[in-house]
C-alpha cells in the first residue's frame, strides 16, 4: 500500500481524499494557491504545499509544481479529485515517468474517452447502443447536410471534443444547418482549440443516468448501479440521486452490462462513470465516459456501503476487487444537493465572501461534505462550491424527507447560497413524483408562477425566516394585509426565540420567500380557486 498520497485538489473533495487516506493509513499531502492557503483543505491534510498564484492556470493546473511538489514530499501516489487535471492525460503520464502511481484510468484509455468520436466507435464496438448519427469527426456543412438529411431532422451539432454542452446545436430543419454549423465549430474552437464537429439524432427530453463502474488491473469489472442526473441547470448538474426513479432490475443489468462491455473494450481500470441518455420508452444510448471519480459519487456510496474512494486507492495500488457483482447489493435511496455560493434570485450570479455563522445539518441519514467554515472566505477564482448534502432514506419518500428536513436546519450567513432553490425544488410534486428530464429544471425556472406554488409547502420556521431579513421584502409589489400578518407572525417568532440563527434556516433568499408567500396568498383570493 502507499506511504503518502499527494491530493491534487481542493475544497471539499480534497477533504473527502484526505478522509480516505486516513482511514488507510495512508498521508495526505495537500497542495494550496494563494487564495486557498486558509482553505479547510489545508488545515486538515498531514503536509501542505503552495503551489503558487490564485489563478488555477498557475497553480492547480501546472502539472510540473504538482509533480515537483510530489517528489520533496516523497510521495508515491497522486490522486486528481475531479476537474482540475482528473483527466489530463498528460498528468497520468508524467506520474509514470516520475514513478508515482496515478490514481485514476491509463493516460490511453484517458485519451481515447476524451475523444467523443474515438468514445462511439468503441461503443460500436462494444455492442453498446449509442444514438444514431456518425462515428467520424465530419469533413464539412455538405457533408453535414447530406448526413443531417439521412438521420431526418432534428439533429444534434457535437464538437468532436465536447463537453458541457459547448459546441452543440440543435437543428430542427435544412435551413438552419450553415448556421448552425458555423457557430458550433467557432464555439467548439474557442472551447476546445479543436473545431470538429459530429452528428447525431436528437432525442426529446432524455433522462441522463449514468453507470459507475470499477475496474482493478486484474480484469475484473464491476457496475455499482446508476444514479439519475437530470436535474440540470445549463448543463451543470444540480441535484443528483440513486437509484433512478425509472430503473428497473432488468433496465440496470442492461445498462450495468453495457457500461463493463465498454469498460472492458477500452482496457479500463480504476473507477469511472458510463453516461447514457434514456428515451420516455426507456431506450438508452451511450453518451459518454468520464474517467474521475465524480463529485455525486456519495448517492452510489449511500445505496451501496461502499467507500469508493479507498476502493479507487486499493485499485491502484494492484489489489483485486475485494467483491464480485453478485455481491453487490442496493440499498435505499440517497439524494444530493450540490451548496454553491450563488445567487439563484440574480441569475445564479456567484456569490464569494466571508462566511459569518454556520449551521450543518445532521441527524439520521445526512451526510455533509463540505469544504468551508465559518470565517473563512469563499475565494472569487474557482467554482464555488459549497459542499454537498446528501440524505439517504429507505426509500425515496423518506430520502426526500430527509433532505427537506436537513436543508430547514442548514444555515450559512454572509454569503447567498442556492439552498432555497432546494427547498423550492424538493417541494414540487413533478420532482416529488420523479417525472424530470434534462431539460425540466431550465424550464421549472423559466416558469416562476408553477415554481411558485408548488414552492409554498413550507414550514412555520421557513416562514420566519422570510421575515428575519426584513429590507428586500416588497419587492415592487403591493404590500398586503397578508403580508403584514405574515410580517407579525414572523417577528413573533424570531422574537420568541431571540437568536438570528432561529430566523436562518431558510434567510439566505429572503426577497423570493416574500414573493412566494405574497404570489400564493394572491392565488387563493383568486376566483375559482
Ligand atoms: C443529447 C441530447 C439529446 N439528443 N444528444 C448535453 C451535453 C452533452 N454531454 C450531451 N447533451 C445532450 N445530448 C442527443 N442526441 C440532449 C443533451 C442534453 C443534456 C444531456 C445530459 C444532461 C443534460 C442535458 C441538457 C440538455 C441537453
Amino acid at each position: 500500500m502507499f506511504k503518502k498520497i499527494l491530493i491534487a485538489n481542493r475544497g471539499e473533495i480534497a477533504i473527502r481524499i484526505t478522509r480516505a487516506c486516513r482511514e488507510l493509513g495512508i498521508g495526505a499531502v495537500a497542495v494550496f494557491s494563494e487564495a486557498d492557503r486558509t482553505s479547510l483543505h489545508v488545515r486538515l491534510a498531514d503536509e501542505a504545499y503552495p503551489i503558487g498564484p490564485s489563478p488555477s492556470r498557475e497553480s492547480y493546473l501546472r502539472i510540473d509544481k504538482l509533480m515537483d511538489v510530489a517528489r520533496r514530499a516523497d510521495c508515491d501516489a497522486l490522486h486528481p479529485g475531479y476537474g482540475f487535471l482528473a483527466e489530463n492525460p498528460e498528468l497520468a503520464r508524467a506520474c509514470l515517468a516520475a514513478g508515482i502511481t496515478f490514481i485514476g484510468p491509463t493516460a490511453e484509455a484517458m485519451e481515447q474517452m476524451g475523444s467523443k468520436t474515438a468514445a462511439r466507435q468503441l461503443a460500436r464496438r462494444a455492442g453498446v447502443p449509442t444514438v444514431p448519427g456518425v462515428v467520424e469527426p465530419i469533413e464539412g456543412l455538405e457533408k453535414a447536410s447530406q448526413l443531417a438529411r439521412d438521420i431526418g431532422f432534428p439533429v444534434l451539432l457535437k464538437a468532436v471534443a465536447g463537453g458541457g454542452g459547448k459546441g452543440m446545436r440543435l437543428v430542427t430543419g435544412e435551413a438552419e444547418l450553415p448556421a448552425a454549423w458555423r457557430d458550433a465549430s467557432s464555439e467548439a474552437l474557442n472551447a476546445f482549440g479543436d473545431p470538429r464537429l459530429y452528428i447525431e439524432k436528437y432525442l426529446d427530453r432524455p433522462r441522463h443516468i449514468e453507470i459507475q463502474i470499477l475496474a482493478d488491473q486484474h480484469g475484473h469489472i464491476v457496475y455499482l448501479g446508476e444514479r439519475e442526473c437530470s436535474v440540470q441547470r445549463r448543463h451543470q448538474k444540480v441535484i443528483e440521486e440513486a437509484p433512478s426513479p425509472v430503473m428497473d432490475a432488468t433496465l440496470r443489468r442492461a445498462m450495468g452490462e453495457a457500461a463493463v462491455k465498454l469498460a472492458r473494450a477500452g482496457g479500463y481500470t480504476n473507477a469511472g462513470t458510463v453516461e447514457f441518455l434514456v428515451d420516455a420508452a426507456r431506450n438508452f444510448y451511450f453518451l459518454e465516459v468520464n474517467t474521475r471519480l465524480q463529485v455525486e459519487h456519495p448517492v452510489t456510496e449511500a445505496i451501496t456501503g461502499l467507500d469508493l474512494v479507498k476502493l479507487q486507492v486499493r485499485i491502484a495500488a494492484g489489489e483485486p476487487m475485494p467483491f464480485v457483482q453478485e455481491d453487490v447489493t442496493l440499498r435505499g435511496h440517497a439524494i444530493e444537493c450540490r451548496l454553491y455560493a450563488e445567487d439563484p434570485d440574480n441569475n445564479f450570479f456567484p456569490s464569494p465572501g466571508t462566511i459569518l455563522a454556520r449551521r450543518v445539518p445532521s441527524g439520521p441519514g445526512i451526510r455533509l461534505d463540505d469544504g468551508v467554515y465559518p470565517g473563512w472566505t469563499v475565494p472569487t477564482e474557482y467554482d464555488p462550491l459549497l459542499g454537498k448534502l446528501i440524505a439517504w432514506g429507505a426509500d425515496r419518500g423518506e430520502a426526500l424527507a430527509r433532505m427537506r428536513r436537513a436543508l430547514e436546519e442548514y444555515y450559512v450567513s454572509g454569503i447567498r447560497t442556492n439552498a432555497g432553490l432546494f427547498r423550492r425544488i424538493l417541494t414540487d410534486p413533478e420532482f416529488a413524483r420523479g417525472e424530470i428530464h434534462t431539460c425540466w429544471l431550465d424550464e421549472w425556472l423559466k416558469a416562476p408562477a408553477a415554481a411558485t406554488e408548488s414552492g409554498f409547502a413550507r414550514s412555520p420556521r421557513a416562514a420566519a425566516g422570510v421575515a428575519g431579513t426584513k429590507s428586500e421584502h416588497a419587492g415592487g409589489r403591493q404590500g398586503s394585509v397578508e403580508d403584514a400578518a405574515l410580517l407579525a407572525a414572523a417577528l413573533w417568532h424570531l422574537s420568541k426565540n431571540g437568536s438570528s440563527s432561529t430566523a436562518g434556516s431558510a434567510a439566505e433568499k429572503p426577497e423570493s420567500r416574500w414573493k412566494l408567500e405574497g404570489r400564493r396568498a394572491q392565488l387563493d383570493r383568486a376566483p375559482g380557486r
